[in-house]
This record gives structure tokens, sequence and C-alpha cells, in this order.
């Protein structure tokens, strides 16, 4: 569901980066003879050739699309180089791609606040380099202007070829331009750079949209590819809005767009301009309204997260026509296959990034043999994630058969499955210091030994054993996606009721800091409760993530020891300095005291934050 947020009052400087056929370039780079040559990238697939999923410029030309399959392409386009995507587990393997993207973005994150939107897009808040280089070194003379900025496209400008560049390079050192402008002008020289830095150092090129927000620096980042990037100045705003269909607006190429169709006929986003606020509050409700009669005049406030790592990782498989799957064991045998990649993803994450993911879900597309036209979806299935792969595959195969109950409604009929996807979810940071809780929590030989601790005892599995956990399934409301849209979309929910300055992420992020530190700290401090699970309460998340093995549990003691660790927040040098003053009992001592420390500092951040949004 759209949420209106207000636009900050500041004009912003906001650009979004999209890789030009990115699978098509990381492999033109791994294989530099397919440079220049129609080419496209294909999923694993030997039917008809395979499905096209990127295609490179070259092979547009000749009309070759990514609905095509590999046999189709080949007869519009005979000279096209089919590459097959990585293989893994009998699935596409995409870690080549992912960490393709990743050397984008660690270019792009030079500039200011960067938010990772998917495999190979970003979205820049350039606001702050802009008005330095307003102040420091804004463009002054059309001769001086960057030979890649001056090939911007600027809406609104007069796009004649043999004009289009000077208009442009007056354009970008206008000096009575109002100030949006000007700072969207400097926004479009850093992008340019930005662009340039991407291609010298990855070979990859990228096209990008530079607006005053998010909504419009999407919708044109497209506009001219490849390698290309637009500009909206705000007068061009309304002319550009007026004629572009709706369907193309975020958020409304689904039902909201239909509808909007159908029921209101607005075809176009300037056909909106008709209806007064309280008119589409009255059709779609408050919030979407509201949101709906300020996309209609360009004005939306969504701000550019700061993240680079993404919000959830995704695992999926379709199994079209006869490779339909038909019975539990071909699904096990999948899932199992989707729960490996799943958790060694999480994992690295776990392990390179200390971040954890607390929800897994499973979504399904299926079919019901002889169904008499039933339309019913497979209902998606969540539960508190679980740590290592045989929980996953464990807890996964559960949430099938709960989906595939409901499904069924209680019908005696035979079912087909044509696709399969488990995502883990709900990802935060591992507040700093929690990290080393469960390093002590999972190394055995805390206990036996004095030694130090290596880094790399990050746990493998904080999760706990304990099949309860897996119970407490409820059904999902979100699409069967992994589109970044939907987590973003629900948290802002919650954030226009609580927090209307935007606090909210920051504030859910650190409640659930708080939570998951005092859950771990809970099974630190209660040995015994891999005998005695309760049934968790859904709102304190997470609550697996302690440890499946009671032995990492009980060496904890209620032994004092020096309490000096509070500056600590490091467990190495804890447990080095540990090691130090007492080779047998030191260390477990340091670590019940620093996590009593850490209680404290908890409760303190939970006191401050349940004043923040006013619990
Ligand atoms: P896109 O950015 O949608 O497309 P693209 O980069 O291939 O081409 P364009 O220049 O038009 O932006 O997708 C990024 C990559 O994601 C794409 O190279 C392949 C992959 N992808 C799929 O695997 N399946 C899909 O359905 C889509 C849309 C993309």
């Amino acid at each position: 569901m759209p949420v209106a947020r207000p636009e900050p009052q500041e004009p912003r400087v906001i650009a979004h980066v999209d890789m030009d056929c990115f699978y098509v370039q990381v492999e033109q780079r791994r294989n530099p003879e397919l440079r220049g040559q129609p080419t496209a990238v294909v999923q694993y697939n030997d039917w008809k050739g395979g499905g096209l999923i990127a295609v490179s410029y070259e092979a547009r030309k000749f009309g070759v699309k990514r609905s095509m399959r590999g046999d189709e392409a080949k007869s519009v386009c005979p000279g096209i180089n089919l590459v097959q995507v990585p293989v893994a587990r009998g699935k596409a393997d995409l870690n080549l791609y992912r960490s393709a993207g990743s050397e984008v973005v660690a270019i792009l994150a030079s500039k200011g606040k960067c938010e990772r939107a998917s495999i190979d897009e970003v979205y820049l808040d350039l606001t702050d380099a802009a008005k330095e280089m307003l102040l420091q070194a804004p463009p002054y003379s059309p001769d001086q202007i960057f030979e890649e900025a001056a090939k911007s496209n600027i809406l609104g400008l007069p796009a004649e070829y043999s004009d289009k560049e000077k208009n442009v390079r007056s354009w970008l050192c206008r000096a009575d331009a109002d100030y949006q402008d000007k700072l969207l002008a400097c926004g479009a020289i850093i992008v340019a750079h930005l662009r340039v830095r991407v291609l010298e150092e990855t070979q990859f090129t990228c096209s990008a949209g530079i607006a005053h927000n998010k909504m419009l620096a999407k919708l044109v980042s497209g506009m001219h590819k490849p390698a290309q990037q637009t500009v909206v100045p705000s007068s061009s705003v309304q002319h550009f809005l007026a004629s572009l269909p709706v369907k193309k607006m975020k958020q409304l190429g689904g039902k909201l767009g239909s509808s909007l169709q159908d029921d209101l006929g607005v075809e176009t986003i300037g056909d909106l301009l008709s209806f007064t606020e309280e008119k589409l509050q009255e059709h779609y409700g408050v919030n979407t309204g509201t949101w709906l009669w300020k996309i209609a005049r360009g004005i939306s406030g969504e701000e550019v997260e700061d993240r680079l790592l993404p919000k959830s990782h995704g695992c999926g498989k379709t199994f079209p026509g006869p490779r339909a799957l038909k019975n539990n064991s071909s699904v096990k045998g999948w899932l199992d296959q989707l729960c490996e990649e799943l958790s060694e993803r999480i994992q690295s994450d776990l392990n390179q990034n200390k971040r954890i993911a607390q929800t897994l879900t499973l979504h399904a597309r299926a079919a019901k043999v002889n169904g008499y036209g039933s339309v019913k979806k497979f209902p998606s299935k969540s539960c508190p994630l679980r740590y290592g792969t045989g929980k996953l595959q464990e807890d996964a195969m559960k949430l099938f058969e709960a989906g595939l109950h409901d499904f069924l409604d209680s019908q005696n009929t035979k079912w087909s499955i044509t696709s399969l996807s488990v995502i883990a979810s709900k990802i935060f940071d591992i507040p700093s210091g929690t990290s080393s809780i469960l390093k002590y929590i999972k190394a055995p030989s805390s206990t036996a030994t004095s030694s130090v601790p290596d880094s790399s005892t990050i746990p493998e599995d904080p999760s706990p054993d304990n099949n309860i956990y897996v119970t407490s399934i409820h059904e999902e409301q979100c699409e069967p996606s992994f589109s970044e849209k939907e987590d973003s979309t629900s948290v802002s929910a919650i954030s226009a009721k609580q927090c209307p300055a935007n606090e909210e992420n920051i504030t859910s992020k650190k409640l659930s800091e708080v939570k998951v530190t005092n859950s771990i700290l809970k099974y630190i401090k209660d040995p015994s409760f891999t005998e005695t699970p309760s049934i968790p309460d859904s709102s304190a998340i997470p609550e697996d993530l302690s440890p499946d093995n009671s032995t990492y549990v009980t060496p904890i003691h209620e032994e004092q020891c020096e309490p000096s660790f509070s500056e600590k927040e490091d467990g190495t040098s804890i447990s080095a300095i540990s090691a130090k003053r007492c080779p047998t009992h030191e260390e477990k001592r340091t670590s019940k005291k620093w996590s009593e420390v850490k209680v404290q500092e908890v409760l303190q951040m939970q006191i401050k934050l349940k004043n923040m949004v006013g619990l």
C-alpha cells in the first residue's frame, strides 16, 4: 500500500542509477570477444534454447526481446551469442552478478547516501555533494563543462541534435536558474563523473536519472539508454507526468493501477489532476488517496535509505509445464537445494556483515489437478528463521505442508507446483558487542581453554533447536516476490501512523536490536531454555537467536569478575585480557559480567526508544 510522505522543504538532488543490460555486461567482461556483439544471457533450461533474461543493445536492434526463448532469438538474430547463466544446485547461480553489482555500489556510494535497490540499481542522495559543489566550484562556463555531463538529456530542453550539447552546456551553467535547478545541474555533473568512474573501474556502462525525488529519478533513468543520463528540472515535471501512462509508475503496475483505469478512467498521471484529494481518498482510503494526489504533482518525500546490502535474500526456481512438481518428495528435494543456497547466503551475510535474518518465508505457485477451475492461490507462509541448513530445510518443508493444507482446503485432490521460493527477510545489523556475545556462546572450548577466540567463530547457527517455533506459522499478506518495495511499504505504513518524521526505520531497527540483545541474553542466562521452550510472543522479535546447544550456554557462570569491560565492544580483546589474568575461569566470568553490562545498556536504550516512539 503506497504511503504519502511529506516532501522535505529543502531542495534535494536524488539520482537513480541503473546498469545497462547488466548480466550481458558481466558476461562480456568475462569474455571480451562478446563486446559489441549481439548477445543474450539465457536462464538454465534446455527447453527451446532457454529463456532470455538479459539482452545486449546490439541484439535489441534485431528485435530480440527478454520474453523470447533462445531458439526464437536465433531466428530473429542468427548471429546472436547465447550465454548460459552459471548453474549451481540445478538452478541459476547469481553470485557472479551480485558481486559485480557490489563493485559498482562501492564506487557510487562514495558521493552520498546510497541505497542498493536491486542487483543492478541504486538510489543516491547527492544533496550535500551538490550543495558543496555549488559553494566551492559551481559550473560557470559552458566550455568548462565536462563532456559526459554535456551529453545529459535535460527534460524540456530543445533536443535537436546539432544544438543539443550546446543547450545542455548552457543549462548546466545558467546563472538565472533557481536554487533547485542549480543543485540539479551540480548533481548531473557529479553523476556523470561517477558513471565515468564506474566505466573505468569496472568496464560497465550505466544510465541514470537525476531529479529532486526518488520517484522522478527512477522514472527517467531508463528513458535514454544505454550509457546516458536524464535530468528533470522542476519546470518540466508537470509536462513529463501529464502523458505518463499510470502503469509506468512504481506501485501502479498492479491492481491499484488497473482500478484507476477501470474505475476512474485514469490513463495517465496527468489524468489524476482532475480529482480532488478528497475524491481520491474516498476511493482508495486516506493514505493512498493522498499519495495519488501528490504523485500527480510530482511530490514524493521518500528518503534514500543508507543501505548498501540487500533487504532480503531469496532463492527460487520455476517448474514450467511438464517439470511441475507433483509430490512431496520432489518438492522436498528442491526445497533442500534452495535452502542450502539460502543458508550459505545468510551465513555469509552474518559472517561478513554481522547481519541476522529473522523471518523465513515460503512462496509457491500451485494448481490443483482436476481442480474444477479453482483459482485459489497457494498461500505464502512464514516462520521465525532458524540458522543452519538442516533447520532451514526442515522449516521450509513445514511451511510448504502448511501452505498446501490451506491450498487444498481439505479436498483430496492431486496438485502440481510450478514455482517455489524461500526468502530470508527482516534482516538487521547485530548491535556492536552482540556478535561477541554470540562468539562466546558458540565457542564450545571456552570453558576448557583460555585461548583467544578466533574471529571466525561467529555463530553458524544462533537458533534454537525447537520445533515449537516452527509451528507459529502465519499467513503472509505480501505478494510472492522478492521486491524491495514490499518491505519498505510495510515499514512506511507503520511509520505513517507512529512517527511522521521518518524515524520509524531507525526506531524499528533499534527496537529490534534491543529485542535481539535481550533475547540473546535471556538464553545466556537461562541454561535450561532448550528443555523448556515456550511459544514465543510474536511481538518479541526475534526469539530464535539462541544457540541450539545447551553446552554452549551452561559454561557461563554466576561468578564475580572485574567489571572493567564497559568500554570493550570487541570480544576478542576482552578474552585476550581475561586469558592473561586467569587461565581457568576468567573468560567465563568476563562473558557473564560483560553481558550484564550490556543488559544495563540495553535497558537504557529501551527507555530512550520508548520515549521516542511514545510507547
Ligand atoms: P534490468 O535492469 O531490468 O534489465 P537489464 O539491466 O538487463 O537491461 P536494461 O539496460 O534495460 O536495464 O535487470 C537487471 C538484470 O536482472 C538483468 O540483466 C537480468 C536480471 N533479470 C532477470 O534475471 N529476470 C528478469 O525478469 C529481469 C527483468 C531481470
